[in-house]
């Protein structure tokens, strides 16, 4: 299998927490430097997005979630799910509360804060919306630890990539505060750094995001 992945891509770094927890032989390569626009990308993928995983015999899977559930039906010698029905309802809850209120909420402040003329009014109320999202997904983590009981699950490996974009907010706004009424989300940090596949993953990304700063900077 390969994997068109970008190191800084949350959506990319879900599934390369899967494929590390997991130890599948996938390789990892760079989408081409026109894949935004090349008919051949859109070959590969429709939505013409990144992650696209390519199977063995060449079919493609797109976007981060189906593949992680691909991956977990596919090879589930290392399971990431719990075995119970409810307890798979509650590791379910925390990544639709991450992908579609947090990531939601988060994503577009990054191009706000990147804009020439910055919109104050708006960029305070889409933070009030990420503070609300966040205050969710805070009271839907297991107190401490993995993001739901005491082992790995799918939700991890959404949230490592969620937390490690949040700091990039913090880092690319200056906004210090944003995690301060977030105590679980403010730590999940530590529990990366004790976990093999995901501090892996946080690492990649923060290359990504050093080499990210660096094209910025030599583009002027
Ligand atoms: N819903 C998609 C989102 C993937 C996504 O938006 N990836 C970004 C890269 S981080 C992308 O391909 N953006 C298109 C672009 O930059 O033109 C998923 O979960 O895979």
């Amino acid at each position: 299998m390969k994997l068109y992945s970008l190191p800084l891509s949350p959506y990319a770094a879900r599934v390369r927490g899967t494929i590390y927890a997991k130890d599948l032989a996938v390789e990892m390569i760079l989408p081409p430097e026109d894949w935004r626009t090349s008919d051949a990308f859109r070959a590969v993928n429709p939505l013409r997005r990144i992650p696209v995983l390519v199977l063995d015999d060449g079919t493609t899977v797109a976007e981060s979630q189906v593949i992680v559930e691909y991956l977990e039906d596919a090879h589930p010698e290392t399971p990431l799910r719990p075995t119970t029905a409810e307890a798979r309802a509650r590791v379910r809850f925390v990544t639709q509360v991450a992908e579609s209120y947090v990531m939601g909420a988060l994503m577009p402040l990054f191009g706000m804060f990147d804009a020439k003329t910055k919109d104050a009014g708006a960029i305070d109320l889409q933070l009030a919306k990420l503070d609300a999202a966040l205050a969710n997904l805070e009271a839907a983590l297991s107190p401490k630890g993995y993001a739901h009981g005491d082992r790995l699950s799918t939700a991890d490996v959404f949230l490592a990539p969620l937390r490690f974009s949040l700091d990039g907010l913090v880092g690319f706004s200056g906004r210090k505060g944003l995690l301060d009424r977030h105590p679980r989300i403010a730590g999940y940090p530590d529990v990366v750094q004790t976990d093999r596949a995901l501090s892996r993953v946080w690492s990649e990304m923060t290359d990504g995001l050093r080499s990210f700063y660096e094209t910025r900077a030599s583009a002027g």
